[in-house]
């Protein structure tokens, strides 16, 4: 089997789904050293609502007051093997009427021949994608376009930079990264590899999250938005169509109480696009859902539940 011919990914012998590394490293920064100098009007996201790695981005781009400094256009849940696509209707592409995100990879490196992942931070005046790795792009939104931005809001503060790090290396392998690696694993062994890491991590975030408000401590960060969009999606899509199904978010009451105050955090709840998110996943892996049926449930999530944290 190809690397192309599974949903999103390669396949090791063991049956594991292996995500694949993101091609367009290069940083905007304040001074421009890096080659790409922070600008206002100058770079342009493309994002899917649906998908937890656009969503860290598109969280910490309106967090930060980056709106009008930095530009966006929003990709179609339903994704076929063509990869990320406009509708031309309600999802367009205002900056160059484009049809799929592809044209942007190729426009990029004519030769790119990997998966067409979202999210993209497009740099206008070189015609080419600076970066697609959300673990950097939300880095760089954090602080290189602060003269545009609030620069009160810091989610990636010095002093607790190699704690974030920690978090974030652990929740990524154990949470984010892991509920696909449930959900696309090719054998019994990989799923319940990665089936394990799941149960055994949310436990312990809920301890953590039971002796802190936040993942870092008393500061919301990085690390916090960062395991959020995960846990936003759990119920209604990881739990059963990952198969990660040994518990619900709603049944840790640190884990749900956090998930809640994170989404009603101000300006938060509409980035929630739950009808796209639900979409995405079960109209677009048909290896998984083949019919194509979106489930109706689950019927217990209100996200705006008093939160009682504090
Ligand atoms: N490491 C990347 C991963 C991004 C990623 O995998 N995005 C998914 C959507 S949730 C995607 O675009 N997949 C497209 C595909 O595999 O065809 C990041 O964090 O930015």
């Amino acid at each position: 089997m190809t690397a192309r011919s599974l949903q999103l990914g390669a396949e090791s012998n063991r049956g594991e789904f292996v995500r694949q590394k993101s091609k367009f490293r290069d940083w905007v920064t304040a001074d421009g050293s890096s080659g790409f100098k922070a600008e206002p009007g100058r770079y342009h996201l493309y994002v899917a609502l649906a998908c937890p790695w656009s969503h860290r981005a598109v969280i910490v781009r309106r967090l930060k007051g980056l709106e009008d400094a930095i530009g966006v256009s929003y990709l179609h849940p339903y994704r076929d093997e063509r990869g990320w696509a406009f509708d031309r209707e309600e999802f367009t592409d205002e900056l160059h009427g484009w049809e799929f995100l592809s044209e942007a990879y190729l426009a990029s490196d004519p030769s790119y021949d990997a998966r067409v992942s979202v999210p993209v931070l497009w740099d206008r005046e070189t015609g080419r994608i600076v970066n697609n790795e959300s673990a950097d792009i939300v880095v760089m939104l954090n602080s290189a376009w602060d003269e545009w931005a609030d620069a009160s809001v810091d989610f990636h503060p010095a002093a607790l930079r190699s704690e974030i790090d920690e978090v974030n290396d652990f929740v990524y392998a154990n949470v984010n990264n892991a509920v696909y690696m449930a959900g696309f694993a090719q054998s019994q062994g990989a799923y319940e590899r990665a089936y394990r890491r799941v149960f055994d991590a949310l436990p312990e975030l809920e301890r953590r999250l039971g002796e802190s408000r936040y993942l870092a401590g008393d500061t919301i960060t990085l690390a916090d938005w960062r395991f959020w969009v995960t846990l936003v999606r759990f119920d209604s899509v990881y739990h059963t169509h990952f198969r990660c199904n040994g518990a619900r978010i709603v049944d840790y009451p640190n884990l749900w109480g956090y998930t809640r105050e994170l989404y009603q955090w101000p300006r938060v709840a509409d980035t929630v696009a739950m009808d796209q998110i639900k979409r995405h996943y079960y109209t677009t892996h048909d290896m998984l859902n083949p019919k194509r049926i979106i489930p109706a449930g689950p019927e217990h999530l209100d996200f705006w539940e008093p939160h009682g944290r504090g």
